[in-house]
């Protein structure tokens, strides 16, 4: 006999050959916590641990194609957006899931790489704000993007905090909003979870020491992995949290540049906590 099939989770994302971030980072996030990942390329990064060289946008034609094939192949319990790539593959992808509002969507809005090299033009926030955002479950910023998805570019003087950014992201249709706080400054990292109704949960960790390659995608994969297996949105966001401070407490340094996060962890069995 064979076992059940594990909850399938669509992950929409670049590759990144590092290993770190992107598509490989959902992949192995989703497989360490107990689901059946579903890839779909969205772009092809040339990088390394220190930064993105380039990146080649795939033909958004071929984006939906590859998420339409397994939607209709089989259940799909959670979709997660990362990185996208072009103006057109924003629109492709919301046209797909589009399709199927009844399955949780968790949106991480890549906009730069850690190093800072940009993944994202404002025309393509543009279209994130209006196609994506009013289909996400829950949207997953770190504070940086948080501002730039919310800033309002008529008002120059426009220096929103986090709280009023997160009721802007709000009204623009996402019913969660996590944003993570590991670029402000302080010795504890906060992380906030909002929704209409204001906090919703706030979570303080001591700062750890590195600089982490694929720290965002491996939180926003957990929280799709943990909502896929039926956990609700506060449990969700609470556990993947505790997952990635653990993958981030036993990052290592394969390259010349970045940590990265050990999604594997437990496998090694070694960790005293
Ligand atoms: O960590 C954000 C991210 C997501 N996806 C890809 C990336 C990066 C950062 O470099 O390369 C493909």
């Amino acid at each position: 006999m064979h076992p059940p099939p594990l909850p399938a989770v669509l992950v929409f994302a670049g590759t990144d050959p590092t290993g770190g971030a992107g598509l490989q980072a959902d992949i192995l996030t989703l497989s360490s916590l107990g689901c059946h990942p579903l890839s779909v390329v969205t772009a092809v990064t040339v990088q390394d641990t220190v930064g993105v060289d380039d990146y080649l946008p795939i033909d958004p034609e071929w984006i939906a194609d590859q998420a339409r094939g397994v939607l209709e192949d089989m259940p799909v319990a959670a979709i997660k957006v990362g990185m996208i790539g072009s103006v057109e593959a924003v629109a492709a992808i919301a046209e797909v899931v589009s399709d199927y509002p009844d399955i949780p969507l968790v949106l991480d809005p890549v906009l730069t790489s850690g190093r800072g090299d940009p993944l994202a033009s404002d025309e393509l926030l543009d279209a994130l704000r209006d196609l994506l955002l009013p289909q996400t479950t829950v949207l997953t910023p770190n504070s940086m993007e948080a501002r730039r998805l919310a800033e309002d570019l008529d008002e120059e003087t426009d220096d929103p905090d986090l709280d009023e950014c997160a009721t802007r992201l709000l009204d623009m249709g996402c019913e969660y909003v996590l944003i993570t706080g590991a670029h402000e400054q302080g010795a504890q990292v906060s992380n906030t979870l909002y929704n209409d109704q204001g906090v919703v949960q706030r979570l303080e960790w001591d700062r750890l020491p590195g600089s982490y390659h694929g720290s965002g995608c491996t939180l926003a994969s957990a929280v799709a992995a943990l909502l896929a297996l039926g956990q609700d949105m506060e449990a969700a966001v609470r556990e993947a949290q505790e997952y990635t401070y653990q993958t981030l407490k036993n990052a290592y340094r394969p390259g010349m540049g970045q940590f990265i996060p050990d999604r594997l962890y437990w496998v090694r069995g070694d960790d005293e906590d």
